[in-house]
């Protein structure tokens, strides 16, 4: 982090750490689900026989992948693509209905991708649904039925944009360019505030596309922005990708402040540890193929991620005061691919069982286990197991300094008691003590367990 103080203008608008009860909520979530769902889910990542499987995305970026066979003129082939968009088994409250059963406490969806084509009816450009056959407003569908399941909706939405004549993909220099840019930034204006306007029940945005240059400079239109969207939307949530300071740095200010109520970096990594954070909220989004955002027909031959894995990344972004996010890529149909049916079916099981362990919790203040992770919730400490000893023997490592540790246990899903006993090992004379957890040897799991523990006066 930057060690000196440079004058900056145009850094954050919201002080870190916001403690209102919208953001209260976001710190809360635990689990969301993204949804990819545009044009790009016709082709289903395949163009003539040829798939894109390159680079950090995909399907939505078909037609810019090198080694797939999209015609250049994608004015007459990938921009047509929308007169065959009609998806007939569209089921928003399915949809939302799979989200709440699998445990998500919001979601995220694309209104509109980088090729700008707009899944509202917005008034500031053609390239919008009522121009497909389907005509009907998605976003609406989509943030009425999540929100009537309780699900928070947030907007994801493409900065950038491929088509549009007034985005130049490069820094405006000439006075014309400058004129033609300006008429781009307050077309965005324009939908953004169009999407507050019909959506008023959304709580943020998810913004995107926002590394080029000319987005970039224009850091002054882009502070407006975020405090015209503000004052529209008291309690609105925006994250660290949407704008810069002047100097161009991105996520975070010159001076290492962050630039929005999120950190919005975390895209199929997570933080490699807690002090990292520096205490800022965020979240991790995630694909479950490798780089599959929007809808991919064809998942032979690519890793795709297991409940196992993803739980594993659930615990460990919960575990470090971070949400995690689940991205989903319906087909051209509305229809969620059938790997993504299987894996909310699953999470959504062990959420059932577990979910008091990645609800409200916070992370906690221990040596991290090499068992698994730690959450905690006031004087209640989870400790999710990935990692059975093969002693049978769970132990927690509990600084001497501390005025808390376990004094009794219980495994989750058994709600069986376990005892707890004070292993004093003498490891680390000055450091830690240790407690043991024995667990019952007729205990079986293939999937990780959670430990329920009080936490009191050490014994
Ligand atoms: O280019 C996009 C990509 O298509 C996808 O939307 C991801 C998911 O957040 N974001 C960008 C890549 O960083």
């Amino acid at each position: 982090k930057p060690t000196e103080t440079k004058e900056v203008k145009y850094g954050p608008i919201t002080p870190a750490k916001r403690t209102d009860k919208d953001m209260e909520a976001f710190r809360n979530y635990g689990l969301g689900q993204f949804i990819h769902w545009g044009v790009y889910a016709i082709p289903g990542n395949e163009w003539e026989g040829v798939s894109a499987r390159g680079g950090a995305a995909a399907s939505e970026w078909i037609r810019s992948w090198g080694g797939n066979t999209v015609p250049k003129d994608w004015k007459n082939t990938y921009d047509n693509l929308y007169k065959q968009f009609n998806p007939k088994s569209f089921d928003a409250k399915a949809w939302a209905k799979q989200a709440k059963a699998m445990g998500a406490k919001y979601m995220i969806f694309t209104t509109k991708h980088h090729d700008g084509f707009a899944l509202w009816p917005t008034k500031f450009s053609d390239y919008n649904i009522t121009k497909s056959p389907y005509k009907r407003d998605i976003v609406k569908e989509v943030v009425d039925a999540y929100t009537a399941e309780g699900i928070d909706v947030y907007l994801y939405f493409s900065v950038l944009e491929w088509n549009n004549p007034n985005y130049m993909g490069k820094a405006p220099k000439t006075d014309e360019e400058k004129a033609q840019f300006g008429k781009f930034l307050t077309y965005t204006k324009n939908q953004l505030m169009e999407l507050l306007d019909n959506y008023p029940a959304v709580k943020g945005f998810w913004f995107d596309g926002t590394w080029d240059q000319s987005w970039i400079q224009s850091y002054e239109f882009t502070y407006q922005l975020e405090k015209d969207l503000r004052a529209k939307h008291p309690g609105l949530i925006i994250g660290s990708r949407f704008r810069n300071d002047e100097h161009g740095k991105r996520h975070f200010d010159s001076n290492g402040k962050i630039l929005g109520d999120y950190e919005q970096g975390w895209e199929r990594k997570l933080p490699g540890s807690f002090e990292w954070l520096d205490g800022n909220d965020w979240d991790a989004v995630m694909t479950i193929p490798p780089n599959g955002w929007g809808y991919m027909k064809d998942w032979s031959g690519l890793y795709t991620k297991t409940s196992n894995d993803l739980l594993d990344m659930l615990m460990q972004s919960v575990s470090m005061n971070g949400n995690f996010v689940l991205n989903f890529g319906p087909d051209g149909q509305g229809m969620m691919h059938p790997g993504e049916d299987k894996l909310a079916k699953e999470i959504g099981d062990w959420m059932r069982v577990n979910s008091e362990a990645v609800y409200g919790v916070r992370h906690a203040d221990l040596p991290s286990s090499k068992l698994g992770y730690y959450t905690q919730k006031g004087d209640v400490l989870y400790l999710t197991v990935f990692n059975r000893p093969v002693n049978n023997s769970i132990r927690i490592a509990v600084p001497k300094k501390a005025t808390m540790a376990p004094i009794d246990a219980m495994l989750l899903k058994t709600k069986g008691a376990l005892t707890v006993r004070h292993a004093d090992i003498g490891l680390d004379l000055d450091k830690n003590t240790y407690y043991d957890i024995e667990l019952p040897t007729d205990f079986q799991s293939t999937e990780p367990f959670v430990l329920k523990m009080k936490l009191g006066q050490p014994q």
